[in-house]
């Protein structure tokens, strides 16, 4: 800590945490001590594999911009300032800096929180504490609506310190939470079928006890770094040990980076069982995860919400995991909770490309965005089985609720065409693609979508010559 920064701010540690070999702590720098309701380190360790550490603040505060002000950077009552010291080991280069709402009442609440993230490391870094329009401008930054923000490094050095302000962005105070994750492996990757791969973090993380009035909360995050990749399917396994888990409620949401909008799906809502409990959560209906007997066994999401509200989302950024325990008395933790994303496409020319083998009486969905110049969609389908077609907007289709549709799909494939001229008309927004396997046995197929904008749209690949099987 420099004199510099000392001199500006009050210093209050609030929180240290440590693991068998590395220390890493968040040191509390801003202004409002008093409000600090709360503050805790979170620990990390796993008994296998990579051992990431986590620091963090829960719930603190920043004042709202009630006054104009002459510096673009604001006055400092609207800023929390903290400062993050890697931990000391080598290869502990990935750190990820995450500030999400905070939530002590209700799981449901969002309030309109708006803060900006800036994260500057060096000489010029510590700068951003006094405001230096040269180290904000340097800082990396993660700003726009809400409270969810994150900004991360992937070569950060042993005991590097990173300068962390939290901005206040709009006319109330801001109330966040705030945790830091330093890990000797990227916080997303991809597997052997090139799925993307995220685990969350802290594990394990214990749920506090709680009541009706006073749920306990805990919030765990997974952070995806691929902004490239549209969510066709995601499916995520948990285990939960806890003693009484009807007492708990479990919602994953996530902020699509696309167009703004929030979904959740509530995997576990007061589903009662006692003691080790792990499941592949599914909502896809692809039906190829196993069932309920399948080790672990494969579930559908209990909702509100499902995990096919996440079909088309951007598969970047925060993803969050909120669980509470809203009955006095039976306690446990969540144990482990990965996300595998399967991306629309493998292909930057189409938004949606799958090769998938879908099974009897089974459905794959996707969805891609149609933007304002679009002209005319191809949706095609290349099969050798029995499949159906389905286009809507805004939706998922079914059997009964669709804009377009295409059933016996002819062989060896098709395409759909939505155009201006149809009824309804292409119009902007985000369009849900389903293919329903009709017969008997599983097909191979291949689905994918070309958005033209073309004034004159060209209809050469209204069918598709390859076959599947090709
Ligand atoms: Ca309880």
């Amino acid at each position: 800590m420099s004199s510099l920064i000392d001199a500006q701010l009050p210093v209050t540690t609030a929180c240290v945490t440590s693991m068998r070999t590395a220390f890493s702590y968040i040191t509390f720098n801003h202004r409002f001590v008093s409000k600090l309701q709360a503050a805790l380190g979170l620990l990390v360790i796993l008994a296998f594999g990579p051992q990431p550490t986590s620091a963090a603040v829960t719930q603190t505060w920043v004042h709202g911009q009630r006054n104009a002000v002459g510096n673009v950077n604001g006055a400092t009552s609207l800023w929390a300032f903290f400062t993050y010291t890697n931990v000391s080991r080598a290869n502990f280069t990935n750190v990820a800096i995450i500030t999400f709402p905070a939530r002590d009442l209700s799981l449901q609440r969002r309030n309109d929180t708006d803060i900006s993230l800036y994260v500057g490391n060096g000489l010029v870094g510590k700068n951003l504490f006094i405001l230096d329009p040269a180290a904000a401008s340097a800082s990396r930054k993660s700003v726009g609506r809400g409270a969810t923000k994150f900004v991360v490094f992937s070569n950060a050095q042993p005991s590097e310190v990173f300068f962390i302000g939290v901005k206040s962005e709009g006319p109330q105070a801001a109330m966040f939470s705030i945790i830091v994750i330093s890990s000797d492996r990227p916080f997303s990757w991809r597997d052997a079928s090139n799925n993307v791969v995220a685990t969350a973090f802290p594990l394990p993380t214990d749920v506090p006890d709680g009541t009706p009035d006073h749920p306990g909360v805990k919030n765990l995050l997974a952070l995806v770094l691929e902004p490239e990749v549209t969510v066709q399917r995601i499916y995520v396994t948990n285990s939960i040990f806890h003693e009484q888990a009807g007492d708990l409620i479990g919602i994953l949401s996530h902020t699509d980076p696309i167009d703004g909008g929030t979904d959740a799906a509530t995997l576990n809502n007061h589903r009662t069982w006692n003691g080790f409990d792990a499941a592949v959560y599914d909502d896809s209906d692809q039906g190829d995860l196993g069932d309920a007997t399948s080790v672990p066994p494969a579930r559908t999401s209990d909702g509100p919400g499902t995990l096919r509200d996440f079909v088309g989302h951007g598969a970047g950024g925060v993803w969050e995991y909120a669980i509470s325990d809203n009955a006095l008395f039976n306690t446990g933790r969540v144990e482990h909770l990965t996300l595998v994303i399967q991306p629309a496409s493998t292909n930057a020319d189409f938004p949606v490309d799958l090769s998938r083998h879908i099974g009897a009486g089974r459905w794959l969905h996707a969805a891609f965005d149609v933007p304002f110049s679009a002209t005319n969609v191809q949706i095609c389908v290349s099969t050798d089985g029995p499949v159906d077609l389905y286009a809507r907007r805004g939706d998922l289709p079914t059997f009964a609720l669709f804009d377009k549709a295409l059933t016996n799909v002819p062989q060896p494939g098709v395409c759909l065409e939505v155009g201006l001229n149809d009824s309804p008309r292409l119009n902007p927004g985000r369009y849900y693609v389903g293919v329903y396997n009709s017969g008997a046995s599983p097909v191979p197929m291949r689905l994918f979508v070309t958005v033209q904008r073309n004034l004159t749209p060209r209809f050469d690949a209204r069918v598709v010559k390859e076959s599947v099987l090709a």
